[in-house]
């Protein structure tokens, strides 16, 4: 049988990637597409889509037993920085988007859930280099709060009502199709569009913070990857460590220097930089290799060669 999928916050950075990769592989009328707002010509015309407000729970129901929807994909959420201007909102949010979910996960309504998490869960004092998956944890962040509890309440309702509820923790995601909004790592994404635009770009974070970054297709695979594995594979219910690159502005910097050789950065940190400052550098992602096969493709060199041909439309 076709199984239908209904994806939450199909507008933003990820949703937009993850509902034409869905659509792909399982038809485009069998991917719902929602948000609490319209989304891009593109996106709005490739399928079905319903406005939805994610924390609205009789409206996600009624969703949910129109299209007999088999799989969610909750990717609302408020990130990092937004997040730290408005907290309440930002947990209002974070929190009762997944509480919905995962209630109807546990009545049965729906059979798996994905939930994306994020390196935002870490903070000072874990070992920042090769961050392990099981560590400290004491997230500096609204974001990172609401992130380290939502890992903790899908950890909770796998295992006391067995809800199919996965998920990943992300790290900074590079892509061209949607600009990114409201996180620490945007830089990553904005620098190509300035140096394409402009040939100069002032980064928000210093020249030396290393975060780990993946590649939206990277991205996009290990996510599917992870929602079609066999259950019994995935032995983390809390979230996975996901890593594929690692690297500062300047290194950043250097890499579209090699084809845009007059490109310029310069350097003005602001809140952000702290909220970097307290994530790891790099991460250990073992068990996501060990349990369900997972291998990023996209380093930084094949990601700034990517990016600068989609955006500026030359083959590099
Ligand atoms: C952010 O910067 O807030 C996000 C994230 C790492 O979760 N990109």
């Amino acid at each position: 049988m076709q199984k239908s999928i209904l994806i939450l916050g199909a507008c933003g950075q990820i949703g937009t990637e993850l509902t034409y990769a869905l659509r792909s592989k399982h038809g485009n009328e069998n991917v719902i597409a929602s948000d609490i707002r319209e989304g891009s010509e593109e996106l709005m015309a490739s399928g079905p889509f319903e406005i939805l407000d994610a924390t609205d729970y009789d409206a996600l129901e009624e969703v949910i037993a129109y299209y007999e929807i088999h799989e969610v994909y909750l990717m609302a959420a408020m990130l990092s920085a937004t997040a730290e201007k408005f907290p309440m909102r930002a947990w209002n949010l974070n929190m009762n988007s997944l509480f919905n979910v995962l209630t109807l996960g546990k009545e049965k309504k729906i059979e798996k859930i994905f939930w994306p998490s994020s390196i935002a869960v870490f903070g000072t004092n874990t070992p920042k280099s090769d961050t392990p998956q099981s560590t400290i944890m004491e997230p500096g962040t609204v974001y990172g709060i609401s992130k380290q509890s939502g890992e903790r309440w899908c950890d909770y309702y796998h295992h006391k009502f067995g809800v199919d509820v996965r998920s990943i923790r992300y790290p900074g995601l590079i892509s061209w199709k949607t600009m990114p909004g409201g996180g620490t790592t945007d830089y990553a994404v904005e620098i190509y569009h300035k140096a394409l635009s402009e040939k100069k770009y002032t980064c928000f974070l210093k020249a030396d913070t290393a975060l780990p970054m993946m590649f939206m297709d990277d991205a996009i695979r290990a996510t599917l990857q992870l929602m079609d594995a066999d259950g019994d594979k995935i032995q983390i219910r809390s979230s996975y460590n996901l890593s594929a690159m690692s690297f500062t502005p300047a290194e950043m910097t250097e890499s579209i220097k090699q084809y845009i050789s007059d490109f310029k950065i310069s350097y003005d940190p602001d809140f952000r930089q702290e909220i970097a400052a307290s994530w790891p550098s790099s991460i250990d992602d073992s068990r996501a290799r060990s349990d369900w096969g997972w291998k990023a493709r996209f380093d930084l060199k094949r990601t700034t060669e990517t990016m600068l041909e989609n955006l500026g439309g030359e083959k590099i």
